[in-house]
């Protein structure tokens, strides 16, 4: 448990790296870790503290890396242990600091004890995996479902049982009641750890305690399992033992991926009195219009509804801030406006936004940039297994344009183009043939153009988080909505100086700043807007923010 007066990671900015999509140095057209050392420099000039970066271990890929078949090996494509060494060395002689994925509630099936536990009943690693009997009229166990769609189980002829996978066939889920898995998963921590890394971002954990006896999912339960599949017992007493097993022993971040976890639970997960995780990563906001595959409408109201909820970490809690990330569609997408004429302002918004509220701001890669969603048009152009298995579960009683309509705005391939460098072959992001294709609009929407103007994206989450460093209200001030009712307004106080402003819509908004607080000036605001504040009324154009002093 971090007993430090005040974590490190308090008041740093996350950045992700999808390595598959950020940078390729062989042109192979994958993304490695070569690529990302070549990339250093940019991410130092952002100025972000932590790299947060997606698998990088041995796998087959069936879920781009998902699926790990060895944790003390380098996935091929990605380079060597010697190409991660030296990235890591990069990463600290430039200040910075690395957190790595551990995906740990599965294996790939062709991990060596998955390999091993198939083989017999009797099997020394049998029980590194969940394996039940058929149901006794035939069939699964229960009707637990698989996220990538069918059911959650899958028949081993050889040995007549079936085994349990939350995600697909090829990621079977590890029997954590196990205590040498948990020993191994140990094990592979301090392996990494002792290289230097600072500390992990916990793949899907509240799913390693499964329910006792597997009951079957009711009623509500099988529209969204995930709730009951992060609702273990013993969940809480395996986190604890991690922490005093291992992470009690290095100087550590500790961010948890709560899918299904409700912000009640989160509380629980990230209060340091208890010692389990730092902080969480929850889904309420970034998923608050997705039923299941399908998309829905959102409000601002709500959205902000949903923040409120979720600042209430508690007394000892700390949490992230994010609103993309390789599993969900691009921020300026999903939640601004990516009009190649509003594009720029509306990722503006959303960044002061992340940048602004309580907590530990991420930015996925390329959100710096206001990188958008990708123009789908048909199913086969996506790479992602979870659309292909959703699509398997609904094709029968949704049409294809239904299905098509959705997964355009919120598929996980929307975050996984490659990282738009410049408007050069493939974005400058590979000399090869590219293994997704590269959004167009890299033509005009990339790093190398905005590096060289002070009013772009890049240059304002660069200016944003050099400026809260000095912020006391913005790094730990509290957070109050002041105006939750408007529908195209973002308005919060932070700490007692500060209070953030965001106009979500196109429209110029002059804005009524409520009685009792006293507007003293302007503070921060994107370069290449203006904001008038006069006689009690803030107006901001369309897709512009602005921080202001209050007193
Ligand atoms: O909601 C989801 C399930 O349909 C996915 O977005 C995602 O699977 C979920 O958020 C859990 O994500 C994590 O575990 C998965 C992996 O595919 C994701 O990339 C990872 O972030 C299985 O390891």
């Amino acid at each position: 448990m971090n007993t430090s007066p005040r974590p490190w990671w308090k008041d740093a900015v996350v950045y992700q790296i999808y390595p598959r999509s950020f940078m390729d140095s062989d042109g192979d057209g994958i993304g490695d870790l070569p690529g990302i050392t070549a990339r250093l420099d940019y991410l130092r000039d952002l100025g972000v503290d932590v790299i947060w970066l997606s698998p990088h271990f041995d796998s087959p890929n069936a879920d781009n890396g998902y699926d790990i078949r060895d944790y003390r090996k380098v996935m091929a494509e990605f380079g060597t242990m010697a190409d991660f060494d030296r990235l890591l060395a990069g990463i600290k002689a430039r200040g910075m600091r690395l957190i790595i994925d551990l995906v740990v509630n599965h294996t790939s099936d062709e991990h060596a004890w998955f390999q091993e536990s198939r083989k017999s009943r009797d099997n020394p690693w049998r029980d590194y995996y969940i394996w039940r009997d058929p149901a006794p009229g035939g069939g699964p166990p229960n009707n637990y479902t698989a996220f990538f769609g069918g059911p959650a189980w899958t028949f081993d002829e050889a040995t007549g049982q079936y085994y349990l996978h939350y995600f697909a066939a090829k990621q079977p889920d590890l029997n954590w009641e196990n205590p040498k898995v948990r020993a191994e998963v140990h094990d592979l921590m301090r392996f990494w750890l002792d290289k230097g890394v600072d500390g992990f971002r916990m793949d899907v954990i509240p799913f390693i305690s499964k329910r006792a006896g597997l009951p079957d999912l009711v009623g509500e339960e099988r529209r969204a399992p995930q709730f009951v599949y992060a609702d273990g017992p013993r969940l809480h007493e395996f986190l604890a033992e991690m922490r005093r097993e291992v992470l009690d022993h290095y100087d550590t971040l500790t961010v948890g991926e709560a899918f299904g976890v409700t912000p009640a639970q989160a509380r629980d997960l990230v209060d340091s009195q208890r010692g389990e995780l730092d902080m969480v990563i929850n889904f309420d906001v970034v998923r608050m219009d997705a039923q299941g595959w399908r998309k829905v409408a959102w409000t601002l109201p709500r959205f902000k509804a949903l923040w409120a909820e979720l600042d209430d970490c508690g007394p000892f809690g700390w949490k992230s801030v994010f609103l993309s990330n390789h599993d969900n569609p691009r921020s300026v997408s999903h939640f601004g406006d990516d009009d190649p004429a509003w594009v720029e302002r509306s990722a503006k918004t959303i960044a002061t936004l992340i940048l602004t509220q309580r907590g530990t701001p991420f930015l996925y890669q390329g959100e710096e940039l206001g990188m958008t969603n990708f123009p789908f048009e048909r199913l086969d152009q996506f790479d992602d297994l979870e659309v292909a298995g959703r699509w398997r579960d609904v094709a029968h009683r949704v049409s294809e344009a239904e299905y098509l309509e959705s997964v355009r705005a919120l598929a996980r391939d929307n975050a996984r183009t490659p990282m738009q460098w410049s408007s050069g072959p493939n974005g400058g992001f590979t000399t090869g043939r590219p293994w997704l294709a590269v959004n167009p609009n890299a033509a005009w929407l990339n790093a190398q153009d905005q590096a060289a103007r002070a009013d772009s994206v890049l240059a304002h989450c660069r200016d944003l988080i050099a400026w809260r460093r000095a912020q006391p209200d913005l790094l730990d001030g509290a957070y109050r909505d002041v105006d939750p009712d408007h529908a195209q307004i973002f308005a919060y106080r932070r700490g007692e100086g500060l209070l953030v402003v965001l106009n979500f819509g196109r429209e110029t908004v002059r804005w009524p700043v409520p009685a009792g607080i006293a507007v003293r000036g302007l503070a921060y605001a994107p370069k290449g807007q203006t904001v008038v504040i006069e006689n009690g009324v803030v107006a901001l154009e369309g897709w512009t923010s602005a921080v202001l002093t209050v007193g």
